[in-house]
């Protein structure tokens, strides 16, 4: 922890003694005798560890699919595969991450490990390696070349490590947890930093195939222990899959959602205090997080959603693909329906043989990230006049630390902004500040039009990005209602903004 941190967290815990609040945690039980009004404002004070946190406002983060499939032109591999064939002509890991970097991306993740078992980086635990490949003469190290590129431009570097193994011998008996172990200390102790660890729940044995207990407990224990600021994802307690690829999350997505297998005596006896629980039972629904979910649930936990998709039809590259790479207008829908969903945006871009992000990509990423800088470059809403007091300033100061709540705690609130003139907008922007906790449950953006008040949109979520786009609407007047809240709703940013056009 630096100094900066010590004296925000020291901070922290004077404003709770002060006003007699209970430190934030990211998770909560529910007894037997709360209330519905106590469950919800339970939910409304859960907020994300610091881990979470730092993800979440990566917003846009990137995975590199490659590997022994990148060259037999197969998405799943059975393990067979000769390390022979692994022979990239060309491999440049600083060109996917300038191009990642250059698309806004801020994080990326390396198929260290795929279902067919090869490693991309010389590991001890097995001869199924870039050591076997002719590539560098076996002396290579895709995964350091990642990790080092990432240091370089100033990037988070994550790891993709398959549970499912179709290669190791030891697959299916107790002895796989040992060898993934291994496998994990190795990449969590060699290459710096790691910022996200993401464990896939694949898994197509079939009803012959190897059956496999993972013992996620101790691989979660082992991922703290070694890389305490990583996020574990998926099969893992700080980031939930949205429950799609397709890349369109929730409209109402909760990060708070229900969690019945909290252990309460690990909670009372500290040990949970960085929780590592194993998510249990459907995440993928529809409806995830509503109240009528929560009133039920016997613990509540933040969980955020993590909205992946590659930007080609496969996860690896074929080169048959390589003119059904999404369109920059694509991507951008995708943009909206992620990152605008409060969700964060894990985008594949997979290397093709060469080793190097084909043009093809690299063109219409850098078309879709001048659109997206172009758009919000200019909020048509600063330096309106507002209606709710000196600190509803902070709702249009690019900062997003600084927020606005009611007064009274009230769950409803009118938010009228008089613009600078007469402005045209086609999006709106909205950010909770979800170190409070996500609150807001409904919403409705209207502009006056003579003495009326139009409706422009509507919504329920919003949490830490909500973005919602309509027909070009031109005003100098718009409030902003917020019908419902789980406690007194917090605004972090306020943005209203013009489309441009690819
Ligand atoms: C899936 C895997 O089976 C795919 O190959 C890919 O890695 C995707 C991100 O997750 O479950």
């Amino acid at each position: 922890m630096n100094k900066n941190n010590l004296i925000t967290l020291a901070f922290t815990l004077l404003c709770n003694i002060a006003f007699g609040q209970e430190a934030k945690e990211n998770y909560v039980l529910i007894h037997p005798s709360d209330t519905e009004k106590d469950i919800i404002a339970k939910a409304a004070n859960v907020t994300p560890s610091p881990r979470q946190l730092r993800w979440q406002q990566l917003e846009l983060t990137a995975f590199f699919h490659f590997g022994i499939n990148t060259f037999t032109n197969k998405e799943w591999g059975d393990g067979t595969e000769d390390p022979q064939i692994f022979n990239p002509t060309a491999l440049d890991a600083k060109q996917w991450v300038i191009t990642a970097k250059n698309a806004g991306i801020k994080q990326v993740i390396i198929t260290a490990k795929h279902h067919d078992g090869f490693c991309l980086w010389p590991t001890k635990t097995t001869s199924h390696s870039v050591a076997g490949s002719p590539w560098k003469e076996g002396k290579g190290d895709v995964v350091k070349e990642v990790a080092d590129a990432c240091r370089a431009y100033g990037i988070g570097f994550g790891i993709y490590l398959s549970p499912w193994d179709r290669n190791a011998s030891v697959y299916g008996t107790d002895a796989y947890n040992d060898f993934f172990v291994e496998q994990l200390t190795e990449l969590l102790t060699r290459y710096g930093r790691v910022d996200e660890v993401w464990f896939d729940g694949a898994n197509g044995e079939g009803p012959n195939g190897k059956k496999q207990v993972y013992d996620f407990e101790r691989w979660y224990k082992l991922i703290r222990e070694l890389q305490p600021a990583a996020t574990i994802a998926i099969m893992g307690p700080d980031v939930r899959w949205v429950g799609t690829e397709s890349g369109y999350g929730r409209e109402t997505e909760w990060s708070v959602v229900p969690a019945n297998n909290l252990d309460p005596s690990e909670i009372a006896s500290g040990s949970q205090h960085d929780l590592a629980f194993k998510p249990q039972g459907d995440m993928t629904g529809n409806d995830l997080g509503s109240r009528e979910k929560i009133v039920n649930a016997k613990g509540l936990v933040w969980y955020p959603a993590e909205t992946d998709v590659s930007i080609r039809p496969g996860w690896f590259y074929h080169a048959k693909e390589d003119d059904r790479v999404k369109t920059p207008e694509k991507l951008l829908d995708i943009y909206y329906s992620s990152v605008g969903r409060n969700g964060v945006l894990l985008l594949n871009i997979p290397p093709d043989k060469r080793g190097v992000i084909h043009e093809n990509d690299v063109a219409n990423l850098m078309a879709w990230k001048k659109i997206i800088t172009e758009t919000f470059t200019v909020n048509v809403a600063s330096g309106a006049r507002l209606n709710i007091g000196n600190r509803g300033k902070s709702i249009l100061d690019h900062d997003y630390d600084t927020y606005w709540t009611t007064r009274k705690k009230d769950t409803t609130a009118v938010i009228e902004l008089k613009l600078n003139g007469s402005k045209t907008f086609d999006v709106l922007l909205l950010q909770e500040n979800i170190t409070i906790g996500q609150r807001i449950e409904q919403f409705v953006l209207e502009y006056q039009d003579g003495k009326k008040w139009k409706k422009i949109t509507e919504g329920t979520t919003v949490g830490y990005k909500r973005l919602i786009r309509f027909d070009p609407v031109t005003a100098s007047k718009v409030r902003l209602r917020i019908l419902s809240s789980r406690l007194n709703p917090t605004l972090a940013e306020f943005g209203l903004y013009k489309q441009v056009q690819p």
